[in-house]
């Protein structure tokens, strides 16, 4: 099970709170605002969607996407506190590439990629963004992303868990989900990082901490480390 582990320590001027008043923090609020909203409302369709893969699992995955949706409520909530207009046909955009990829794998009825997309790399990819968030965000926010963070564990867990249960029939599979979708994953984080940096949010903190939840996810589905090693290096050659 993946712990609620601390956040890896915030660089010194990442620690610093950010003026949330200016219009550079709302200018780029719009856009990150908008890839959260977008994250949490097409989780909660992939998670329906799996739902549909996995009949006798559907009623536990509709519980989970219902946090979806509360939780993309919340970070509505976030922006209009601000004063900020979720920009999503960015968002719309950015997540595409990863959105193909779960239609075709779904359209195929290949649950182990549905499930690693998801399950695994999106949800480690919200839950490295919102430990990284928590300490520079408003007051307002920083309650809200810390009741989700705590939810988006769930999400991870259960990856984890029916990967873990199958493991003998998904390495194949498996590992050519990663191969495909592990480099969009690094792209989306490269496309967030100039916005992030505006709301004091380190790349390479993001980075590390994305890593570290998708390693111990691995390592707790049962893949020894040098399978790990050889699929994270699939994000550095591409
Ligand atoms: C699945 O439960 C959620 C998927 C959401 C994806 C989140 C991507 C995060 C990008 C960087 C955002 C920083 C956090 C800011 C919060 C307003
Ligand atoms: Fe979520
Ligand atoms: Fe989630």
């Amino acid at each position: 099970m993946a712990t609620l582990a601390s956040p890896l320590a915030a660089s010194p001027e990442g620690s610093a709170l950010p003026n949330f008043e200016s219009e550079a923090y709302k200018d780029a609020y719009s856009r990150i605002n908008a890839i959260v909203i977008e994250g949490e409302q097409e989780a909660h369709d992939n998670y329906v969607a799996i739902g549909t893969l996995l009949p006798d699992q559907a009623e536990e995955l509709t519980r989970l996407a219902r946090m979806e949706l509360k939780h993309m409520k919340g970070f509505t909530a976030c922006a209009a506190n601000l004063g900020v207009t979720a920009d999503m046909p960015f968002a719309q955009d950015f997540f595409a590439p990863l959105r193909n990829n779960f239609q075709a794998a779904l359209a195929e009825g290949k649950v182990v990629t549905c499930l690693l997309i998801q399950a695994i790399l999106i949800e480690a990819f919200a839950i490295s963004a919102y430990h990284i968030y928590i300490p520079v965000a408003d007051p307002f926010a920083r309650k809200i992303t810390e009741g989700v963070v705590k939810d988006e564990y769930t999400h991870l867990n259960y990856g984890q868990e029916w990967l873990k249960a199958n493991l003998d029939s998904i390495r194949e599979e498996f590992e050519q989900a990663n191969r495909d979708n592990l480099p969009l994953v690094r792209t989306m984080l490269d496309q967030v990082a100039a916005d992030a940096a505006v709301l004091h949010m380190d790349k390479e903190d993001l980075m590390a901490d994305f890593l570290s939840s998708y390693q111990e996810a691995l390592l707790e589905i049962g893949f020894t480390g040098r399978e790990i090693a050889r699929f994270a290096a699939a994000a550095l050659v591409g």
